[in-house]
């Protein structure tokens, strides 16, 4: 992929920052971020020398800076990270207002919980119009621009008057125009959007909606070469599956440490079958439904209680929107309704924790897990189910149908999560399945898992941008 970015520099914006600087008993630390984004694109980062442009979130950003906002990550010879700063009514407006009540929620076809506040779209266009500003400062012949997600639509419009080569990846779904019409501004947005020369999503299903929303607001699209030309611009659509990073995930499976503690989270919950779940806070996670499920399974199967117990983790997020914390206040007391009816004795059917943990200690607990249930309602990909099998050699995925890893993971028992009686039977089928099935399954899994991994994505990505000039 190098040669084929050669003469260009890489400018990747997005929202959340690769790394962050924070205070230490008055010293500065520099903290890499976990995700799946940003782990998959700093290596490619730190072999192109490129520029980075993201919020700067962290406490300390903005006291290790030059007087340009730019610092050299993760090392003096590393690539250059450049810091936005917003200031509190940016961040309510634009961050919690119109991304995450607005673009999130519909995006996810949860029309009810979007909220069209004016001042979130005043704020949005604001915020990316800052974004854009800061992409300019910085633009070069030749670079090529590579946009994340929904917290930056506009940005490529706004740099339509330059010269720089542009794409956009929307890591979350894409709705049908039934939902995205609800939008005030959906022709500002999606024209924003087709100002890029390349779009990308997940699945071919998000690419189908879009391609129908583009077409709703009057763009010519050609829907069998995934080709949209809309005042005078032209952009290519392609699904391009995000992976994660297997190698690390499968050298981690291997490693004598990890296997200990790994043995350890089971033993501590001294219980024959352990069930896992870990989710971000958020409605789109199905952890309600989930819970559903749960309670109705101890009341089909009777004979599984005292032998199963469901762990579910659950990391806190957008902890700033009421709707958040009202969801978590619901969860909370159907966990004890659930365990009060069924508990007994020692055992609890389900032992739930909120709060974010480091990598070192949430890993474990895939391996140690009998059955992972990822019952998303709705997901871009979900990076979890294929951390799971990854790691897994003689485990169960249930998986949403409707979560976009779906589409690709045909070795998971596959669910519809909003389905209790479905749910339910899925966990005893997870449960009683035979060890050479199980074995099968995750052959086949993980070997797609290798083939289209994080770098394959990122290359995949590249070559089909690139091939758009052609
Ligand atoms: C969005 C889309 C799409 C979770 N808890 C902890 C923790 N995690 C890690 C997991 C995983 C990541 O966070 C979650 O990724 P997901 O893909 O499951 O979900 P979103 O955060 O909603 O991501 C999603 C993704 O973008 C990429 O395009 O797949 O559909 O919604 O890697 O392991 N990590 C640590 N502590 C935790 O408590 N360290």
């Amino acid at each position: 992929m190098k040669s084929k970015l050669e003469e260009k520099r890489l400018v990747l914006v997005s929202n959340g920052e690769p790394y962050k600087h924070v205070y230490n008993d008055q010293q500065i630390e520099q903290h890499k971020l976990a995700g799946g984004l940003t782990t998959g694109l700093d290596p490619m980062m730190q072999e192109t020398n490129g520029l980075w442009i993201a919020w700067g979130r962290g406490e300390a950003d903005f006291e290790v800076v030059d007087q340009n906002k730019k610092v050299k990550v993760p090392n003096p010879e590393g690539y250059t990270l450049k810091r936005i700063e917003l200031d509190q009514a940016e961040k309510e407006g634009f961050y919690y207002g119109f991304s995450n009540e607005v673009m999130w929620p519909i995006s996810h076809t949860f029309i009810s919980k979007a909220n069209y506040d004016k001042d979130y779209w005043k704020y949005y266009q604001k915020v990316n119009k800052k974004y854009a500003e800061n992409i300019k400062e910085e633009l070069k012949e030749d670079d090529l621009v590579w946009i994340h997600d929904y917290h930056l639509a506009l940005v490529p419009g706004l740099l339509a008057d330059t010269e720089a080569k542009t794409s956009l990846f929307w890591h979350i779904p894409w709705p049908a125009w039934e939902a995205f019409r609800t939008i005030p501004w959906r022709e500002e947005i999606i024209k924003g959007m087709l100002a890029a020369d390349f779009l990308a999503f997940h699945t071919d299903l998000f690419v189908y909606n879009f391609l129908n929303c583009a077409k709703k607001i009057g763009a010519e699209v050609d829907f069998s070469e995934r080709e949209v030309k809309y005042q005078g611009s032209q952009t290519k659509v392609e699904s391009v599956p995000l992976g994660i990073d297997y190698q690390k995930f499968n050298q981690l499976a291997q490693d004598g440490d990890y296997l200990k503690k790994a043995k350890e989270v089971k033993d501590n919950y001294k219980t024959e079958k352990l069930v896992f779940a870990v989710d971000r806070l958020d409605y789109t996670k199905g952890i309600e439904e989930r819970l559903e499920g749960i309670n109705r399974f101890f009341e089909k199967y009777p004979e599984y209680k005292s032998k199963v117990t469901f762990v579910q983790r659950v990391a806190p997020s957008r902890t700033g929107i009421a709707e958040y914390q009202e969801m978590k206040e619901r969860i909370e007391k159907k966990v004890a309704q659930i365990n009060g009816k069924y508990q007994k004795d020692q055992w609890q059917p389900v032992k739930y924790f909120y709060g974010s943990v480091p990598q070192s200690e949430l890993l474990p607990y895939y391996k140690a897990a009998d059955l992972a249930l990822i019952t998303a309602s709705i997901d871009g990909m979900n990076l979890v189910a294929k951390e799971y099998l990854a790691v897994q050699d003689s485990g169960v995925l249930l998986l949403s149908e409707f979560a976009g890893a779906a589409e690709y993971l045909d070795s998971a028992i596959k669910v519809n999560p909003y389905n209790v009686e479905e749910l339910a039977d899925s966990i005893y089928q997870g449960l009683e399945m035979s060890e050479s099935e199980k074995k099968q399954r995750l052959e086949a899994a993980q070997s797609d898992l290798k083939e289209y991994d994080i770098n394959w994505w990122r290359d995949y990505f590249i070559e089909k941008w690139l091939d758009s000039y052609e």
